[in-house]
């Protein structure tokens, strides 16, 4: 069959669509022809979803769904309407089937599908399910067999059972497949490359959708397996900095370790940035880490005070924060702590403690959130509902914030902006797109500047100012 990927992710800096080039590796080991319509980098959205399905006329349509919204309460942006039209304009041109995946698609799959009037969809990992799909589609078998399909019957909408990959499976599958993407512009444009060493998050945090997405159960890449693909980007393809896109990089520290000693075993030497969790990251694992070439690691902490870490159901404590940054300290690996203000039971006491612990730890960076985007199937959405911040009715798609009713909403934000403002090293979104996004990010990559978000913010800071830019 032929099959058309296609790219729905506008944003910029454009992030390498790593789900696709693991579905395009699938698609031609299934002997299918595959074929990539990147969008991110259309100038003409109508004319190329046009001329690709003319020159191509697939047989199947995959459209991958990374970001719904940009998660950014101060600035809130939807995305589903522009993927909307983009599905819209595929229907235009071809009856082709489409099917819908990734990480977006995969948090809210019942309402994407009836929002954007597609039939099927696939949930979680799409190797073997949207192989499977295809095969379903072209020789008619049974939808209702494949692990995580979705789709629609009459009114209603069908999910199957999610079947992750097993361990052993994801090292003996074909490494992602980037041949049919513009990796140079990726990088020249987006500053980074990306590598994924495990699936999965076994912790339940109160408001994340990343098990829900990847998977509760972890599952490993062999370090050698890792390794391989890291000397392709770095030798082959040129990658100079890449982002470990692992959902939490040192979850479990064991096999963090084994990556970064295999890393050093072959000399792979590379500037590179992961999220860690601040629960007990070694001192073996961080002195590797430096080793290997890590120029920042991103803690997702949430918080510094002690009960909103366990208000939002986080496994470590203001002293693990504290343990993790005199590591880091000490062995001169800068950090940041990433945080999220607003969420059930904060109150100007635990915003003070958490700002004066930040006084204290002088961590590198800190980038801050402001509200907690409420996703479905989540215990925030759940406390959100019981306290009435939405109807029973309300799917979640369209973006809902929780700022807690025990904290003065207007108070938060102007002390948080205060705070920032007083304090160089404290990002949060200021840009209309978020913290990720921005076309001057993207003239700062362009320049060969790399680097951990913070640097690049800095420098962003710098040149907003120099042109009077609003940020
Ligand atoms: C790493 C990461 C980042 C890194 C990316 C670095 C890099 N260079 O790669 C950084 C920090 C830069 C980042 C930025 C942002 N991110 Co982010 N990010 C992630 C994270 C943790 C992993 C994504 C990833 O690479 N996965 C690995 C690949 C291999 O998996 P995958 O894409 O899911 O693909 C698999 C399946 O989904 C499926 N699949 C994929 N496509 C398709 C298509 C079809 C047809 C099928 C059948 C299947 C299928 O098969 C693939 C292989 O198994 C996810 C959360 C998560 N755990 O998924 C959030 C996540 C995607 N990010 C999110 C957001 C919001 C953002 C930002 C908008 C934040 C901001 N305001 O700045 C920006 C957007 C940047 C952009 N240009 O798009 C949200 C999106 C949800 C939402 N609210 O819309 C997520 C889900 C996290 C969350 N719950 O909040 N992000
Ligand atoms: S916040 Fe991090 S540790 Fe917690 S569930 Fe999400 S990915 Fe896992």
């Amino acid at each position: 069959m032929k099959v058309l990927l296609i790219n729905s992710n506008l944003l910029k800096p454009p992030i390498t669509p790593l789900g696709l080039a693991y579905l395009s590796s699938a698609v031609r080991n299934a002997g299918h022809d595959a074929a990539i319509l990147d969008l991110n980098f259309s100038e003409d959205i109508r004319g190329d979803i046009s001329k690709t399905i003319s020159g191509f006329s697939p047989d199947v349509i995959g459209i991958s769904i990374r970001n719904i919204d940009n998660a950014t309460m101060l600035h809130s942006v939807y995305f589903i309407p522009t993927i909307k039209e983009i599905v819209t304009l595929c229907k235009e041109f071809t009856d082709a089937p489409i099917v819908l995946g990734g990480p977006g698609f995969s948090m809210m799959p019942a309402e994407i599908l009836k929002e954007l009037d597609v039939p099927y969809g696939i949930v979680g990992e799409g190797e073997i399910a949207f192989p499977d799909m295809l095969s379903c589609l072209n020789n008619g078998g049974e939808i209702s067999k494949i692990g995580g399909a979705v789709y629609r019957s009459g009114d209603r909408v069908i999910k199957n059972r999610i079947k992750n990959i097993p361990s052993k499976e994801l090292n003996s599958r074909p490494l992602p497949d980037r041949e049919l993407l513009d990796n140079r512009r990726y990088l020249n444009d987006g500053g980074m490359g990306n590598i994924q060493t495990k699936r999965g998050c076994d912790r339940r945090c109160i408001y994340c959708t990343y098990p829900i997405i990847e998977g509760r159960k972890l599952r490993f890449r062999y370090p050698k397996n890792v390794a391989d693909e890291l000397e392709i980007l770095i030798n082959k393809m040129g990658i100079d900095y890449l982002h470990f896109s692992d959902s939490t990089f040192n979850i479990p520290n064991e096999h963090a370790i084994a990556v970064c000693k295999e890393m050093v075993k072959r000399g792979i030497r590379v500037k590179w940035t992961p999220y860690m969790s601040p629960y007990s990251p070694s001192e073996e694992l961080l002195t590797l880490v430096k080793k290997t070439g890590c120029d920042g690691i991103v803690f997702g902490a949430d918080s510094v005070s002690e009960s909103m870490l366990s208000n939002l159901d986080k496994e470590f404590s203001v002293s693990d924060i504290n343990m993790a940054s005199l590591i880091c300290k000490e062995l001169e690996i800068p950090f940041s702590l990433n945080l999220l203000f607003g969420g059930p039971g904060e109150t100007k006491e635990t915003v003070m403690e958490t700002l004066d612990n930040l006084d204290r730890m002088k961590p590198i960076a800190v980038g801050a959130m402001i509200g907690v985007r409420c996703y479905a199937n989540t215990k925030m959405a759940k406390i959100a509902r019981e306290q009435k911040f939405y109807k029973k009715d309300d799917n979640l798609l369209r973006p809902l914030y929780y700022v807690s009713p025990t904290v003065d909403r207007d108070w938060l934000i102007d002390t948080i902006q205060q705070y920032a403002n007083s304090h160089e090293n404290f990002f949060i979104p200021t840009s209309k797109k978020g913290l990720h996004t921005d076309n001057l990010i993207v003239e700062i990559f362009r320049d060969g500047i790399r680097g951990p978000f913070w640097e690049i913010y800095k420098e962003f800071r710098k040149r907003a100012a120099a042109q009077k830019y609003n940020v």
